[in-house]
């Protein structure tokens, strides 16, 4: 089904604006007929809607490949320093309508399309979202190179070129069903192949002992297989087209050269499923946000990818003529989370191994080069491998992490003379009945800089997670606040307010995003609110509209729209927003006369498809929704709604349109959160703990202006100590009971009693391990000072603005300055 992507046309201000590439619309409606007719070989009459929106992709890239080879050029005749963001995730979402804006040259596209006839809109809803990652962490990356570009930066994105991207989600029954995402089967315009940088990847095998004709012994490694790693380019357009800078991604094949035996001794069949094996490498992305499976195929997924970007790096660096001992000045190594961590031992093994450097200077470059960024911590997602497997898969690697523990272990020695308990707790390798490798620690003891992602979780993880590498190494543990790129998340995505700043504070703040502030005094100026809000309201009833497309439920632009969009996840406790609907559904029920602001509450969230518990609150929700939109008792003052395959390009309508923002994980669990962020920007207010980057939005907007609930971090640790009991809050607080005991019944799933029993018990019998009884009475408690607060249309108003006004800390490009200032140390390259 076709959704609705009629924007409120922008009036064209093109005059105004000098792109960055120069384009006039005749030449841009020229140059995407030219495709048209001359790549895709067909014509406007026969054209559907896709080979427009390919005509289009590949108007963009005449101009903007240019720049890319301007670019590299650049950046290779300077022998710049750069940073290489080793990530297994990018989630990029859609490319056309952000490359457009980028190089300035939406306006002038929509121009041009509209005189073929055509809406520029409704072409970028042709492109399938480029969905390689699950949540916060693939998006965050997806962010960062964006403004690594935009600042001018000299960095290389490396990732996998799954061939599956995260699962489509949809509905059966109310119940998740998983299909595969098939993002580039029809091909993907923005992929350049790049056969010329193809690089070998060993696996398996054994490790021999050699010595030299010095007599002098080093390691061989003989792989008993070997992957062939395809790298695809996607340009990454700067803001102003200054740098396009690269994404690279790899794609696995049989390497045939290796297998060469097979491919010929006449075993035919047996070739074909060598190369299917080998292909299997890339062909999925793991579906877990936050949890770590532990499965062989993930491992070999981190080396594949580590060791062919580790390899590309070191081909560059020599291709300048460089020498082993400036390694470090030129290569900066940022490990997004563990999941890159075999990268370190990968770099040893070749610097040691094959280009038989000393093991202490080896070291020291990689202590200089590589930084590790922690996402989490929850201890089922801090990554660990079992020795078995690193000794079938990676052989020489699980020495090398043995030589680097043994070192390390003395280091502990010296700082804790026989103190064991810590040597145990600290070591790199796990004992026990399955001996671990713990990457984090590697990670720890490698890195020269180790960064969380939020105030306050940075000082978890000094505080909790790794207390004693804090005393050994004070300075190694810092604190950079996650972003958001304001050019996605705010010029693109919302057109209409994008506008409105720029005739308030200037155009400047899609670079600077501390500019909005200088709208704050409009705050309470009744004539800005009267046209903020318009504009929300506007963005509302886009939103209707594709609610009624996706899912044929008829909401009311004039309710609160209180959306919840993010990763199902326990912790992030879209099961506390259920149980606070089910009580207002009551209160409805108990009173229909009862007295609130009508509230449509809004879901997006994919389970992990092994993930129980995440599924039946889907289930549940679905369930409750189906119940209450077709309850005419309560006079549609009550809508639930799940939408369907949440994804970035979903994301996009949903922050725009939103009135209230739940940010609801249970305090010290959400490391950052980067959706309350985008939020909070397209004028949402914020229902939220003291939790993550919430904290430090609190610091800026006001907390007064926001709706504070529940239990600090020291409070939950607190009450974690005392030992917490879920039944005395289930049986204080006859509401509560009376909704976890509906759970009980066969209300919302007629004659299937117990249906959701599941979550009920989850919060009592199982214990509530994310407090949500503890956090349940103050959640409704905020939601009531929610709705009385909207009635006073002035004052929310002047708390929508002062939230969106107050972001400029969250944007990416500080984040990226805060690295590059305390971590990676580059400088500008930005192309004249
Ligand atoms: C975040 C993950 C994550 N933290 C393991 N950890 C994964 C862990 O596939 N895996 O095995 C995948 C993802 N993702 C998120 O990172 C945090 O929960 C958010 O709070 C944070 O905003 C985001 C970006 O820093």
């Amino acid at each position: 089904k076709k959704q609705a992507a009629k924007k409120t046309i922008i009036k064209n201000k093109s005059a105004e604006i000098v792109p960055a590439v120069a384009c006039t619309t005749k030449q841009m409606r020229q140059a995407i007929l030219d495709r048209l007719h001359k790549s895709l070989a067909t014509e406007e009459s026969k054209a559907n809607n896709k080979a427009w929106w390919n005509a289009t992709c590949y108007a963009v890239n005449e101009l903007l490949f240019e720049k890319l080879t301007d670019t590299q050029k650049s950046h290779s005749g300077h022998d710049t320093r750069a940073v290489n963001y080793l990530s297994l995730e990018f989630l990029m979402g859609r490319l056309l309508s952000n490359n457009l804006h980028n190089l300035e040259l939406f306006n002038v596209a929509q121009d041009a399309l509209k005189g073929l006839g055509k809406d520029l809109y409704e072409i970028c809803e042709e492109e399938p979202d480029m969905a390689l990652g699950n949540g916060g962490l693939g998006r965050l990356a997806a962010c960062f190179i964006d403004s690594l570009a935009t600042l001018g930066y000299p960095a290389i994105g490396y990732g996998i070129h799954y061939e599956n991207g995260l699962f489509a989600q949809s509905f059966q029954d109310g119940r998740q069903i998983e299909r595969p995402d098939t993002w580039r089967e029809y091909g993907n315009p923005w992929e350049i192949c790049r056969p010329e940088s193809i690089q070998h990847v060993p696996l398996y095998g054994y490790v021999e002992t050699v010595i030299d004709e010095n007599g002098i012994s080093h390691k061989v490694w003989h792989a008993g297989q070997k992957l062939k790693g395809v790298p695809w380019d996607v340009p990454i357009v700067g803001y102003g087209a200054k740098t396009v800078n690269i994404l690279r991604l790899w794609e696995s094949r049989a390497d045939e050269a290796f297998d060469w035996d097979v491919f010929n001794a006449g075993g035919y069949v047996d070739a074909q499923v060598e190369k299917s094996k080998a292909e299997t490498i890339s062909k999925v992305l793991y579906p877990n946000d936050s949890t770590d499976e532990g499965k062989e195929l993930r491992l070999i997924q981190q080396y594949f990818f580590c060791a062919c970007s580790v390899k590309d790096i070191l081909r560059r660096f020599r291709r300048a003529g460089n020498k082993w001992p400036i390694l470090a000045e030129k290569v900066a190594i940022q490990l997004n989370d563990t999941h890159p961590t075999i990268a370190i031992p990968e770099l040893m093994r070749i610097l040691v191994d094959e280009e038989r450097l000393d093991w202490n200077f080896a070291w020291s470059l990689c202590e200089k080069i590589f930084s590790y960024t922690n996402h989490t911590l929850l201890p089922e997602a801090l990554e660990k491998w079992s020795v078995a497997l690193f000794e079938k898969v990676l052989p020489r690697h699980l020495e090398i992490i043995y030589e680097i523990n043994r070192r390390f272990l003395e280091t502990v020695e010296q700082k804790w003379p026989g103190d064991n308990d810590i040597k145990a707790k600290l070591s790199i390798v796990e004992e026990g009945s399955q001996r671990m490798v713990r990457m984090a620690n590697l990670c720890v003891v490698t890195s020269h800089k180790v960064n969380g992602v939020a105030a306050v979780h940075s000082e978890l993880v000094k505080t909790d997670l790794f207390p004693e590498f804090d005393q050994l190494y004070p300075t190694k543990l810092i604190n950079v606040t996650n972003g958001i790129t304001p050019r996605r998340w705010l010029k693109a995505c919302n057109p209409a307010l994008a506008a409105l700043y720029d005739e308030t504070v200037g155009k400047d703040w899609v670079v600077n995003l501390d500019k909005l502030k200088d709208a704050l005094p409009k705050a309470t100026d009744t004539v800005f609110q009267k046209r903020f809000m318009e504009i929300k309201r506007d963005n509302k009833v886009e939103l209707v509209n594709i609610i009624k497309d996706l899912t044929g439920i008829e909401v009311s632009a004039d309710a609160i729209f209180d959306i919840q969009i993010k990763r199902l996840h326990e912790y992030k406790r879209q099961q506390l927003n259920l149980i606070h609907i089910l009580t207002l559904y009551r209160r409805l029920l108990d009173n229909p006369d009862y007295d609130m602001v009508p509230r449509v509450f809004l879901f997006g969230a994919k389970a992990a498809p092994g993930y129980h518990m995440a599924k039946q609150i889907i289930y549940a929700l679905n369930k409750v929704a189906e119940k209450v939109n077709s309850d005419k008792r309560i006079k549609g003052k009550l809508k639930v709604v799940f939408l369907p395959n949440y994804r970035v390009s979903l994301a996009e309508k949903m922050f725009p349109a939103a009135d209230i923002s739940e940010q609801i994980s249970t305090a010290g669990l959400e490391a950052s959160g980067t959706g309350n962020m985008k939020f909070a920007l397209n004028g949402a207010l914020t229902v939220g703990t003291m939790d993550g980057a919430n904290i430090e939005m609190a610091e800026e907007i006001g907390a007064e202006h926001m709706f504070i609930f529940g239990l600090s971090v020291a409070e939950v640790k607190e009450l974690k100590t005392a030992g917490y009991n879920p039944y005395d809050y289930y049986y204080n607080n006859p509401e509560l009971k009376a909704v976890l005991d509906w759970l009980d019944t066969d209300f919302f799933t007629p004659g299937q009693p117990g249906a959701l029993s599941d979550i009920k018990r989850s919060l009592l019998e199982y214990g509530d391990e994310y407090l949500c009884l503890a956090d349940y009475e103050s959640y409704c408690k905020a939601h009531d000072a929610i709705d009385t607060t909207y009635r006073n249309k002035a004052l929310w108003a002047e708390k929508a603005i002062r939230n969106s006004a107050a972001m400029g800390k969250f944007n990416s490009d500080r984040s990226i300055e805060d690295y590059v200032e305390n971590v990676w140390h580059l400088k500008k390259y930005p192309l004249a």
